[in-house]
Formats: C-alpha cells, structure tokens, sequence
C-alpha cells in the first residue's frame, strides 16, 4: 500500500516516505506512507475550518446516513481492514477482523446519535421565561490515535466528532496507519464533503503543535507523557484536550471465586491481543485461599498459548507490534528477574517460520506492589501475580497505583463484588469478567493520570465533542 495524505477532499503526495513492517514477518513491507508536512497540516486545519459551518448546520438524517455508509463499508470490508491490521499491527487475523467488525458497529451507533442527541428544556423561575439547554459542535477536532486499535480508535474519535457536527483532521500512528487510509476512503466513497474529514500521515511530533493551535478541540490516545505534552502544549491556546491514557490494571481473584471463570478472565484480559491494550490487566492479585490453585491453572493456560503469525488461524498470540515495543517489554523482564520476581511463564522470544517479534507470554509469581513491575504501564503480553490476605488488602493494593483505568474482580459473592464495585478508584471495572472488552454504546474512560476531558464512546461522547447553550425564552405566556 502506498498511503497518501487527504486534505480537502483530495489525495496529495508528499515529504518523506514512512515505511511499516510485519511484525509477524519482518521481511515483509507492508505500507509505504508519505509523512505530512507543518504546511499539509496547516492546509487540512484550514480546510476542516471552511467545511466547518455547512457540516454543523447539515440535515441530521444526511450526517447520519454518511455515517451508515461508512458503518456498512467497515462490515463489507472487514475482511480486507482486519488482515491489513494483522498485517500492520501484528493482531490475530480473527482479533482484527473482531476490531474491523467494531468499528462499523461505532459508525452505525454514531449513525443513530445524530437523531437521537438531545437537549433540554426547563420552566424558568422568571414569569413567562423558558430556558432551552442545546448542544453545538465544539469545531474543528484534531483526532490522534496510537497503533494498538488502528480501526476502533479512529472510528470513535471520528464518528463521534461527525455525528455531532465537528470537522475532523485525523492523525494515526505512523506504525500502523494502513486502516486509517482504508477509512479515509470509505468516507470519501460515502460522500462526505471535502475538508470534513482530512487525513495526515506520519509521526506527530513534528506537527503536533500546529494542529493543537489550529484546532478548536484535540481529542488523543497513546501513552501518558505524550499525553501531558499536549495538555501542555494546548495551554496558551486552551484548545479542549480528551486523553485517554495508560493502565496498570488489577484484577483480583477471590477465595470464594469460581476457579474457571477466574482462570478465563484473568488470562484473556491479560494476554488477548497480546496485552497490547490499556485496559489489559497487568496486576493480578489473589488471596492466598485459592492463590496456588489459580496459579497452578493459570501457568498451564498461558503455558499453552499457540504464539505465531497473526495470519496463522492456529496463531492465539500475535506478535508485539514492533522493535520499540519489544524492546521495552524484555527491559520490564529483565528488572523484574533482578528485583527478584520468579518466572514461571514466558520471559523469552520465541522463534517461529518467519522472522518476527515473537514474545513468549509471561507471568511472574512472588511480586510485591513496589516492584516496577507493579507500577508501570507494560503494555505487553507480561504480568505479575501479588499475594494478599483478604479483600481488604486486595483493595488496597489495586488503588495504590497512580493509573486508574481500569479494574476486575473474581468473586461469587456479591457483597464483595458490590464493596470493590464502590472502591475502585479506575474509570471502568469488572465482575468475573477480563478488564478489557468495553461496548461502544457505554462511556469509556478512567480518571486522571489515565483519562482526562471526558469520557469516550457512546452517548458520554457528546460531553467532549460539543459545547453547551443555555437560552433565556422571554415568550410572554404566564
Ligand atoms: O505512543 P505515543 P507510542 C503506550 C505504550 C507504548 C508507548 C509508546 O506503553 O509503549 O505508549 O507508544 C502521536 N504531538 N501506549 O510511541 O508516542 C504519535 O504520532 C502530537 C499506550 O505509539 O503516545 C501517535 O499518533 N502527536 C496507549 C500518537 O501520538 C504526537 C496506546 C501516540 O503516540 C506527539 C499506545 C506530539 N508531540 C501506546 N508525539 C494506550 N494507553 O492506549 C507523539 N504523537
């Protein structure tokens, strides 16, 4: 694939060639991508900016039936995106065609939300007052997303931003904007008009600070200092920030939990897409009642794992998404050996028929809350067990984590379900149930460090992509 970037309604070429490579098979290029410049930046902010008012006052059955198309596309092609994201990203050809599949299910939901948003309408304390509470579109929304959900990520900043009457300029990760390309065109096929979406490609450092000052509101996933950076950046200019950030997720096993399910939660939050996800669970604290028995079960589950090509149907674990990270993760290893948690699962590349980055997944036992560990964002196919006493020390234990996204409970009592429901400190939580796997019709987000500027995804969406107006009606009826 050769991707371009799309300003305006038209396809331009230009600067540097960004090159991506599979991670399953890294002889393999998959895209070859030009890298927008601070002018194409500029361009696509002050196209956005023009297209701006016709797209907010445009009929709403017309926005959402652009939205539909896009949604219908996504599903007819979700073959084609989701081996261009296993390819590109490294995730199972069965977890990207699931990711393909989500992002059409957004578009439909926005679809709908362009009908269904509504507003509010008061009786005044004034005589012959009435107040109507409306919702506008905040602007021009500058979208950044990461490489670890390159259809889902995009597909809810922009169908949200779209269905409430925003413009958009999207910038995805330059290590895996295939998708990204794919969507562009499919808006385009389903004629939205030109500079209501724009497309720049490569790596968003370099014009960052343009589309933060040119944009009315900047919505970002990716890691937790990048995140700041823009908080900062958009200070002078107090452009409206969204972050979604980093997790170190707990989740907590029970003695009273059901063994199977506890095994089944805890392995696929941990492990599924290779633990490349915020939500992932990367902490995973058990009293001691039923800590060998979880333990003796799980080393078996995450012991079997088929580790493999992403395209490969026998393939359950993809590879990590490239050296970076990769890297990072054997670093995480190696500390944690040295700060003395034991290994019992993983810790080594694997080889596999083609050259790739193959990490076994890895699980430590013996690690206390102090350990790095313990402490920071992974972002791999790598956890660690905690030993507790009861639930109130597993309580304890997971809120004692700067991150808070979100969190999981083992339990089959529902009073200690209900007294971890009230004292999690993340955003989302979980009972018997992995930590990740968040629906798009129901708010997604955690608190601060982990999210910042309201939640994400279904009708919470609208608190960040539009502006309130409160209205004073003087009609004269008393
Ligand atoms: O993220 P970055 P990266 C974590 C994960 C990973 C680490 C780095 O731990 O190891 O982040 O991943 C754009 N102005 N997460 O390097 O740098 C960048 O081009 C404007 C967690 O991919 O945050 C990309 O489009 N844009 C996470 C996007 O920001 C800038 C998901 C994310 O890049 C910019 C992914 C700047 N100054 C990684 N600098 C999660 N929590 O979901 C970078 N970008």
């Amino acid at each position: 694939m050769h991707g371009r970037n799309y300003i305006d309604g038209q396809w331009r070429n230009g600067g540097a060639r960004l090159a991506t490579t599979n991670p399953s098979d890294l002889d393999e290029i998959v895209g070859e991508y030009d890298q927008a410049s601070v002018a194409d930046a500029e361009d696509a902010i002050h196209a956005a900016r023009r297209a701006l008012p016709a797209w907010a006052a445009a009929n709403i059955q017309l926005r959402g039936d652009m939205l539909r198309k896009v949604g219908d596309a996504l599903y007819a092609r979700a073959q084609d995106v989701g081996t261009l994201l296993a390819r590109e990203e490294g995730k199972t050809l069965k977890e990207g065609i699931g990711e393909a599949v989500r992002a059409a299910q957004v578009f439909h939901y926005f679809a709908g939300e362009t009908v269904r948003h509504p507003g509010q309408w008061y009786n005044s304390l004034r005589d012959g007052h009435n107040v109507i509470v409306s919702y506008e579109p905040v602007g021009v929304v500058a979208a950044i997303t990461p490489w670890n959900f390159p259809i889902a990520i995009p597909a809810w900043k922009v169908a949200a931003a779209l269905a409430y009457g925003n413009t958009v300029v999207l910038k995805p990760s330059e290590y895996a904007p295939g998708c990204a390309v794919l969507l562009a065109e499919m808006l385009e096929q389903a004629g939205v008009p030109n500079g209501v979406f724009n497309l720049l490609l490569g790596d968003g450092r370099s014009i960052g600070q343009t589309l933060i000052d040119g944009a009315d509101a900047v919505t970002f996933t990716g890691a937790t200092p990048t995140g700041r950076r823009i908080l900062q950046m958009a200070a002078p200019t107090m452009t409206k920030v969204q972050l979604e950030l980093g997790g170190k997720n707990p989740f907590i096993v029970l003695d009273d939990a059901d063994l199977d399910v506890a095994v089944e939660a805890a392995a696929q939050g941990t492990w599924g897409q290779t633990g490349q996800r915020c939500t992932g669970s990367e902490r995973i604290i058990v009293t001691k009642g039923i800590h060998d028995a979880f333990v003796e079960r799980l080393v078996q589950t995450v012991s079997n794992y088929r580790v493999g090509h992403a395209l490969d149907p026998q393939t359950e674990i993809g590879p990590v998404a490239n050296q970076a990270q990769l890297d990072k993760n054997l670093g995480f290893i190696n500390r944690a050996r040295a700060d003395g948690a034991e290994l019992v699962a993983g810790g080594h590349v694997k080889e596999a028929r083609t050259r790739g980055h193959f990490l076994a997944p890895t699980l430590f036992l013996n690690t206390t809350n102090a350990m790095e560990l313990n402490r920071e964002e992974i972002f791999g196919p790598v956890a660690g067990i905690i030993k507790v006493e009861d639930l109130d020390e597993a309580i304890a234990v997971a809120r004692d984590c700067e991150l808070a996204l979100s969190s999981g409970i083992a339990t089959t009592s529902l009073k200690s379900a209900e007294r971890y429901r009230r004292a999690s400190n993340a955003g989302m939580m979980t009972v018997n149930a992995p930590t990740a796997g968040v629906e798009y019709h129901v708010p997604f987000g955690g608190r601060a460090p982990s999210g910042f500027g309201g939640r994400e995804q279904g009708a919470a969406s609208a608190e960040f992509f539009t502006e309130i107006k409160t209205a004073y009606i003087n009609h004269g009826v008393v």
